[in-house]
């Protein structure tokens, strides 16, 4: 009897050493997200609470912003007090973080933005990832270019978030190559918020107000895709490939692709929001006080209607969709 005593209290023991080593290795992320407006954003957040768990090392700590910068800033605030070992912050808007991320560091928490940029100073956080949001906007410019074949362009914008990188980017980088075609001309463009109910919204307010006067319109994200399609429906104006209105979408989520498919959306230029992984590896790097990239670009491509080949856009197809994530 004393000798199973004597095992079990030593078992006890080394349970309990265990556990207290563990909780010792967790990492604690404090994670301000942007808001849950989009189904890509719904798919950004699953990769985050699916990567950043427990059986990993970690403890998430998660905020949603609601696509609010001022409850951004209060979260990561919070984070700071609790003195969590990082902060990832995909942030709501570009302008506004240098304050905060001079607390953070003050703090000495090493902050990663992700999936969209900030306008302070790079010395303010420890890295970024990030897609190439320009680069998506130039991308949808060319495959444009290169479907229109010279004909002239008559064109709608559905912008996102006011504010957000990627919001800026797109447009900047559609800009770039709109501004090379003198026969392309930008009506309008309105932001709708990234999300379904502001598409449809100023679609309505597009067909009222520019009637059979365009005969291209870009969302800057497939939820506003999906509101814009509704509002042209109900109007009767017809769009994809065998419509009046070309359909340009961004993201490329399955639902998204799956229109691309049905050739109702032409061309949809892929944001990739699978970056949790990328986000971890850069952690565990800075855990081993190794080197690591400041900058690490997340790639994408462009996807466009079958029927249509492309030197910007790969011609989607069913196994195309049924092999990505999201
Ligand atoms: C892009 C991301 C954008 C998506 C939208 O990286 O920030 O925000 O394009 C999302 O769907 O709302």
């Amino acid at each position: 009897m004393k000798k199973f005593l004597v095992l079990l209290t030593a078992l006890v023991m080394v349970l309990g050493l265990c556990s207290f080593a563990s909780a010792e290795d967790v990492i604690t992320i404090g994670f301000a997200q942007v808001g849950h407006e989009s189904d890509w954003r719904a798919a950004n957040t699953n990769d985050y609470q699916s990567t950043f768990v427990a059986e990993n090392g970690f403890e998430l700590l998660f905020v949603d912003a609601d696509n609010d910068h001022a409850a951004q800033l209060d979260a990561v605030r919070s984070f700071i007090e609790q003195d969590v070992a990082y902060i990832v912050i995909c942030p709501v808007q570009e302008a506004g973080w240098e304050t905060v991320l001079g607390e953070a560091n003050d703090a000495g928490i090493p902050v990663i933005i992700a999936d969209r940029g900030v306008s302070a100073d790079p010395a303010l956080y420890t890295a970024q990832v990030c897609t190439n949001m320009v680069l998506e906007g130039e991308t949808a410019g060319n495959w444009l270019a290169e479907y229109l074949d010279g004909a002239d362009a008559n064109i709608l914008v559905i912008e996102g978030s006011v504010g957000a990188s990627a919001t800026l980017g797109r447009t900047e980088g559609f800009n770039n190559i709109a501004a090379t075609h003198d026969n392309w001309k930008i009506l309008d463009s309105q932001s709708g918020n990234f999300d379904q109910a502001g598409g449809q919204e100023v679609m309505e307010s597009f067909i009222k107000t520019y009637p059979g006067q365009y005969n291209v319109v870009v969302c800057q994200n497939d939820n506003e895709a999906y509101g814009a399609m509704d509002a042209m429906d109900a109007a009767g104006v017809t769009y994809g490939v065998d419509g009046d209105v070309t359909l340009i979408s961004y993201d490329a989520t399955n639902a998204g692709l799956t229109y691309t498919l049905e050739g109702k959306i032409t061309c949809n230029v892929e944001c990739n929001p699978m970056q949790a992984t990328t986000v971890k590896e850069l952690i565990a790097k800075l855990e081993a006080g190794e080197a690591y990239d400041a900058m690490t670009i997340v790639p994408d491509s462009g996807f466009c209607a079958p029927g249509i080949t492309s030197e910007y856009a790969v011609t989607i197809t069913e196994e195309i969709i049924t092999s990505r994530p999201f």
